[in-house]
């Protein structure tokens, strides 16, 4: 039987959906029930009444899935997807951070662990982390660990933030030489990127933000042509629903590697094994939640 059809048959077995993330491989978008940024998918993951999600993604979202939906199954069809900057910040670093700013209130990018979460006031996101922080007003922040997204929102809001300097090595790398190489070869071009990239890459840009934001703006856009600064998954998309645009990678070495471990063989094994399950501890997830519901509120 064709591997696509073995997964939809396993799929109905067990009760379950399939939830992928944007930059995953194009074979994996092709098989998702859901397909979005890591907030849209964890809102997903609550509100489905199926048992059993299987997010094709990395560590940290299906932590996130299972933080809001603890009585459901969330498979991880590789256990190795990681991810870099979730890893640049460990609880004793933001203990230590926290007791040199008494009083500061703790955002953290959604890319960090549980027990980093457990530790925080409210979590953010991409798509919202501007907004978040403004909704503190006045209270001095620590902004952890994305740096870049940090510097980024500071400037939006014109407010110092206590930063870690932690960064994503895929956005991290791109650099403005190829940036401004790429764009002289598409001078007609529009340029959008990830606020997860340094901020003179940003100051190219003539959008910045997050996947969902980046999908609207192109499909919004009276341009033809779209250099993309994010993750080259999310091109596979972009060109599928903006069949008569041409997207270009901002930087060849836009390719998260963790992104790229999920397979269609490891989602047919995670459904017929269910043995790559994420949870998470019981007193570290109801502290976690109290910061993604501080979100979502
Ligand atoms: O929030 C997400 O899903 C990430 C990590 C990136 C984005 O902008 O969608």
């Amino acid at each position: 039987m064709p591997i696509i059809d073995s997964i939809k048959e396993w799929k109905n077995k067990r009760r379950a959906v399939i939830l992928v993330h944007n930059y995953q491989p194009g074979e994996i978008q092709d098989i998702a029930d859901f397909l979005g940024d890591s907030l849209d998918l964890s809102r997903r993951a609550a509100s489905t009444d199926a048992d059993v999600i299987v997010f094709c993604g990395v560590h940290f979202m299906a932590e996130t899935a299972y933080i809001l939906s603890p009585q459901k199954k969330i498979l991880l069809p590789d256990p190795n997807a990681g991810c870099p900057l979730a890893d640049t910040i460990t609880v004793d670093q933001l203990r230590k951070l926290k007791s040199e700013n008494p009083g500061a209130k703790v955002v953290c990018y959604v890319n960090t662990s549980a027990a980093i979460k457990a530790e925080s006031d409210v979590c953010c996101t991409s798509q919202n982390a501007v907004e978040i922080v403004r909704r503190l007003g006045g209270a001095p922040v620590i902004f952890i660990p994305d740096c870049n997204l940090g510097d980024y929102v500071s400037r939006q809001l014109g407010k110092d933030l206590v930063l870690h300097p932690g960064s994503c090595p895929t956005h991290d790398n791109v650099l403005v030489k190829e940036v401004l190489d790429v764009k002289s070869r598409y001078p007609d071009a529009v340029l959008m990127a990830h606020p997860e990239c340094h901020r003179d890459v940003l100051k190219l840009c003539d959008f910045v933000g997050g996947t969902s934001a980046m999908l609207k703006f192109a499909r919004e856009t009276k341009a033809r042509t779209i250099i993309v600064g994010t993750e080259k998954g999310i091109i596979y998309r972009l060109k599928k629903e903006n069949p008569d645009k041409e997207f270009i990678p901002a930087s060849e070495k836009l390719v998260c590697r963790n992104m790229k471990l999920v397979t269609l063989e490891k989602v047919q094994n995670a459904l017929v094994n269910m043995d790559c399950e994420v949870r998470v501890p019981e007193d570290i997830r109801t502290k976690a939640l109290g910061a993604i519901q501080a979100m979502l509120a």
